[in-house]
Order: structure tokens, then sequence, then C-alpha cells
């Protein structure tokens, strides 16, 4: 059926004035993909490695380590890529490691990479933490701060230097914390000589993992033509069965240039196209992109090809890039979080990039175990505690409908002199680089831009009102919230969030061994916030430590009981509230996760309902059971996932 054609003119407009929104994000971050026009080279494997062991870490530098191969400079050692560098040795110091630490890989560049000057050759890293200095045959090509998002250089004038085409490809990582980096640390110096070695300085931390560094992702060498599309944003609504897809694309390097945009459907036929760059494709009978279990054909994916024909004196330039594009809006009311205009109730899981041995580097085995794990625990979303993940766990989420609330790196924002200008400042740019990176995730349903600051603090009021509204004008398209412990009545973030995310640990942190209380003061909390704010919430965090095969009962700490008991207690309160304005419970977590040592910590975090190696714990049976009871409720269970789950 055919919109009337005022409805369509107003939503344009409105489409349209979203993407202009969009105008305040400078320069693109597509994720690199293949073409007809684009070739992708992965650098991932052995680099070589050498942390500085220097007092100051500063050898490498006063040195130049990059101006030579590494192993001219001293002794290296071999550093699979990407993967944290903290566990692939048996040497504590490298796993404690503070300060700057040397990778290096030379690969040899395609001849026609370096003979044809109208490509365009781009050097990515996926993400290093977190503070990245990169050379490419000892020239300095770029320089990053923050450790879970993409960056990127051009390196074609300087590969081209060589005529032999050996890339020598250095990178030098820091992982300190400062008080002003996102998340936000501090280097505390030892000086009391009786009790401390001279030169002795800890890394303090005030968030719960293990603060894994090194190459944590992909690095890629790819090529564009010299005119080429730099960003594409896509904003997407639909009425009754016609679909909406406004874009907007930009192009580098050519002044004047043809854009023609088609979008494919599964099947590869084109159901819509459009010329220039920016326009509304209009699709008939429209297949929206809906959440795992919540119709049959959830993750619903379009190809959106854009092909660009440029034109100097010399060269003609073709570029095309495919955007997956899944049609869904998001909307919020004051009890409901809805995705196509119906109720989404999030039953999922927070989650952490965290393995045995990798740490937090990329693996594809464990990412397809992990949603393989999701899908049977019946779980439709998750939350990226507590920063962005990789790029690669985002598609997979537009691909299996699984519904994401993406986290900006604010975590462990405690201290006073975190809240100044310095850190304001850092924290909307990455706000900037998490939205230019997702915005067109259709999983991506809404951004969280911290986890758990010390919002009581004066300074917080101004801190979050800035970062949520500039997040908001960024993209006006998506909810914005913040999750809170504090105190609702002190809380200073929580006015100016779209959806309330409550983090709490009854019977854990207070009152514990006293499951008896959960439900009491649960609903006092859900019901004070409601009260004041009026808004939808979700339960961001619950949970308990089990020790995996540590068994009592009745009940103790630590054990799979009480893990088990606590959860059921739980959910008693969220069976009353979700009728009401109880939008979604997100358990903590998914499974059991590496942390700096401590004494609360028995060789890591254990409230995973999996193990590290991801295997169940009693808790995950609980929650499995639960979720597929809840997902059959909603009534859009699709007949081939009814419970019991054929997984
Ligand atoms: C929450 C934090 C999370 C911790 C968890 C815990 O948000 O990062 O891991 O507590 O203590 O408050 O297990």
């Amino acid at each position: 059926m055919c919109l009337p054609v005022r409805e369509q003119v107003l939503r344009a407009l409105w489409l349209f004035a979203v993407l202009d929104a969009g105008l305040l994000l400078d320069g693109g971050m597509l994720y690199p993909r293949e073409s007809s026009s684009r070739e992708v080279k992965e650098l991932s494997g052995l680099w070589v490695f050498r942390a500085d062991r220097s007092p100051n870490r500063k050898q490498g530098f006063d040195e130049a380590w990059y101006k030579q191969r590494l192993e001219e400079t001293g002794p290296v050692i071999d550093m699979p890529v990407p993967a944290s560098y903290n566990d692939i040795t048996q040497d504590p110091a490298i796993r404690d490691f503070i300060g700057w630490v040397w990778y290096e890989r030379e690969l040899v560049v395609p001849a026609h990479w370096i003979r044809d000057e109208t490509i365009r050759l781009v050097l990515r890293v996926g993400s290093a933490h977190y503070n990245s200095v990169v050379w490419v045959n000892g020239v300095n090509v770029t320089q990053h701060e923050g450790g879970h998002l993409p960056f990127e250089a051009e390196v074609g004038d300087v590969i081209r230097k060589d005529p032999t085409g050996s890339c020598r490809i250095t990178i030098a990582v820091n992982n300190t914390l400062t008080l002003h980096t996102l998340p936000p640390g501090n280097i505390q110096y030892m000086n009391d000589r009786t009790r401390y070695p001279i030169g002795f300085f800890v890394q303090s931390i005030y968030f719960d993992f293990f603060n894994y560094a090194g190459i944590h992702r992909p690095v890629l060498l790819y090529t564009t033509p010299k005119a080429y599309v730099d960003d594409i944003t896509v904003v997407t609504d639909f009425s009754d069965n016609t679909g909406l897809v406004s874009y907007k694309v930009s192009v580098k390097g050519a002044v004047t240039a043809a854009l023609k945009v088609t979008l494919i459907d599964k099947q590869g036929h084109c159901v819509a196209s459009s010329n220039g760059p920016f326009g509304v494709l209009k699709v008939q009978d429209v297949n929206l992109w809906w959440p795992y279990l919540t119709h049959e054909n959830p993750g619903y994916l379009y190809s959106m090809e854009v092909r660009l024909s440029a034109a100097d004196e010399k060269t003609t330039y073709e570029d095309v890039y495919t955007l997956p594009v899944g049609i869904r809006t998001v909307n919020v009311t004051s009890t409901q979080f809805l995705i196509n205009n119906k109720p989404f109730y999030f039953h999922g899981v927070n989650k952490h990039e965290d393995s045995d041995i990798r740490g937090k580097g990329l693996d594809w085995p464990l990412i397809v175990k992990d949603f393989n794990l999701l899908k049977w625990l019946g779980a439709n979303s998750f939350r990226t505690s507590h920063y962005p993940y990789a790029e690669e766990i985002l598609q997979m989420c537009d691909r299996h409908g699984i519904v994401v609330i993406d986290e900006s790196p604010g975590v462990g924002i405690k201290d006073i002199r975190s809240f100044g200008n310095v850190s304001l400042n850092h924290h909307l740019f990455v706000m900037e680089e998490l939205v230019r990176r997702d915005k067109n995730h259709p999983s991506v349903v809404m951004w969280s831009v911290a986890n758990e600051p010390a919002s009581e603090m004066p300074p917080a009021d101004y801190y979050f009102k800035t970062v949520i509204k500039h997040t908001r004008d960024l993209d006006p398209t998506r909810p914005v919230t913040f999750i809170s412990s504090s105190n609702f009545a002190r809380d200073k973030g929580a006015p100016y969030v779209d959806v309330i995310c409550i983090n709490n640990y009854f019977s854990w942190y207070h009152d514990p061994g006293h499951v008896e209380v959960i439900t009491l003061q649960l609903n006092t909390e859900y019901d004070n916030w409601h009260e004041k704010y009026k808004r939808p919430i979700i339960q961001s965090e619950y949970g308990a430590d089990a020790v995996p095969g540590v068994h009592v009962d009745p009940p103790v700490m630590f054990t799979e009981e009480y893990q088990k008991v606590v959860l059921q207690n739980y959910h008693k309160v969220f069976d009353q509230k979700r009728s009401q304005y109880l939008i979604g419970e997100l358990i903590w977590n998914f499974a059991d996760f590496m942390t700096t040592q401590g004494v609360t910590r028995v060789v890591g975090n254990k409230k995973g309902i999996f193990t590290r190696q991801r295997q169940p714990k009693a808790a995950a049976f609980i929650l499995k059971e639960r979720y597929w009871r809840l997902a059959n409720e909603t009534g859009r269970l699709p007949l081939w996932t009814k419970y019991p789950c054929p997984l």
C-alpha cells in the first residue's frame, strides 16, 4: 500500500531534519568492505613485540625504535594480533605491564597498489588500548587516544616512497590511564622507601575488569579510489507496509560526483533506487528488522549499494560501497520501549570482551560461541558493558536480531578531577567517535554514555547534562541513557535520560546473605525512581558471584545455589513490574571475567551465569527457562522456536 502523499512529505522532512543532525559529525568511519573498487588486506597473525621496560618507559621514543626493525633495537618476542598481550607469556611483568609496548609487522604491498596512483591506501586499526602511535617505514602516520574505537590513516604517499613496496608498520601502545582518559585511572607512585623499591608505582582503576591492553582488533590495509564514498548515514521509518530509508552520502576526493543508490533485498532484487547524495528510498511490502524471538524472520537486512562515479582531467573513478540496512523504528514512552511500534522487553545479558589467553582480543570462535549461547538462553539483547564492542560483534547482532545498548567507555568516573573540562571534552569526542562508527546498525537501539559515575558529585549535573545532550544532538533517533547505581534522590544524571537504567546488588553488596530482603528493597527502589522521573526502567545489572562447582544448601554466598536464589527473588519483582514500567532485565554477567587482583575477587569476577570457558552454571538454566517463557508470552514467537527450544 502506498503512503498518502502528504504523509510521505512530512516523514521525509522529519528524516531529513534528523540527517542534518548527523552533520555535526565530521568525516566517516565506514567499516572496510571489499567491493569491485575496494580491496582489503588483513594483517592479523604474528607481529613482533617489545615492552619498553625502562624506568620512565620512554627508551623506545628516545632511541626512535620506529626507525629500524624492532629486533635491531633489542630482544623481541612473538605476539599475536588481535589479542591482549597480558596473558600470552609466562612473565608476570608482561601481564601487569604499564606503559609503552611496541608492535611491528612487515608486509609486501601488492604491486598494483603501488603503481596505480589513483588508489588510496588506508591503514586501519580496529582498536588498540589505550594510546597509540603509528609509523609506516619510520614515518609517523597517526596517533589515537582511546581503547575501544577504530582509527585510520592514509598511507599511500609513505608506502610509495619505497619502490620495492616493502612496508614496516610499527605501533606503540600505552595502557596508562589517567584522570582524563575514558575510563579514568590514576598512577600512584609509592615513595615510602621502607616499603617500596625505587620507581614503584601502581595503576589505580575504578572499574571492575582487568585493564587488558595491546592491539585488540584487526589491523587492515585497504584501498579506495582517490574519489570515494567517505560516509553514509541512514535513518529508517515505515508506515503500513511501506519502508522509508533516508540516506545521506558524503564524498571525498572529488568536487562533483554522480551517485547512484540502490536498495537490494535478500533475494538480490532491487527494491528501490535513487540518485544523488541524499534522498528517501521507498520500499513497498517492506520486511522490517525485528529482534530475535519476536518474528519468524528476525534481523532482516537489505543491502544498500552506493555507486560513485567521478572524473578529473586525467582519470575516471568508480567507487562501490555496500552497507547492510535494517528498517526499523525505536520510540520510548513513559512506560514502554517500542521497536516498530510494538512494546519490546529486554531479556538479556551484560557482557565483556573477555576470555582466556586472548583477553580482550577479537576471536571468531568465541564470538560465534557466544551468539550460540545467547540464542540457547533465549536472550534477545545485551549491553556492551562497559565500552564499545568490536564492529564485527555488532554486525552479528544486526544479522541475528540481537538488540544492543551501546555503551561508551565512561566507566569508573569517580574522582572529582575527572569531571573537569578536559575530561568532558574528551567524553564528548568519544561519543562522536562512537556514534560515527555505530549509527547505521539497526541492532543498536540506545546509547549509554556512562556506567555508575559518582553522579551525586556537584559537577556531575553539568557534565552529564552536556554529554547526554550532545549525544542526542548527534543522533536524535535513539534514546540516551546512563547507568545509575546511586540513590535516586541524589542522582544528577537521571533527569536527562530517556530510560532509567539501574544497577543494584541486593543481598550481595548490601545485606549480604539476606535474599529475603530483595523483593521489598527492589519494589521500593523501582517505585521511587518511577514516581520521580516517570520514565521506563531497565534493571541493567543484578546478580551474585558463584564459584562454579561449589554447592551448599540452604544456599550461602558464592555457591551456585545462592546465585540461583538471588535471581529467583529478583524475578518475582520483575514479573510484578513488567506490566507497569519495567522494560527489561539484563543479568550481570553473561560469563565470568578477569579483574584486577583484590580481596573480593577469586581469580576474577564470578557473577557469570556461564564460566569464563562458557560452560553453564545452575543459574543459566533458570534464566533459559525464564527467557523462553517471556518470549512465548509476547505471543509473537515463531512456531519453530516455541519452547522447549530446538537449538
Ligand atoms: C557493578 C559494576 C560492574 C561490576 C559489578 C560487580 O557496574 O562493572 O563488575 O558491579 O561488582 O556495580 O560485580
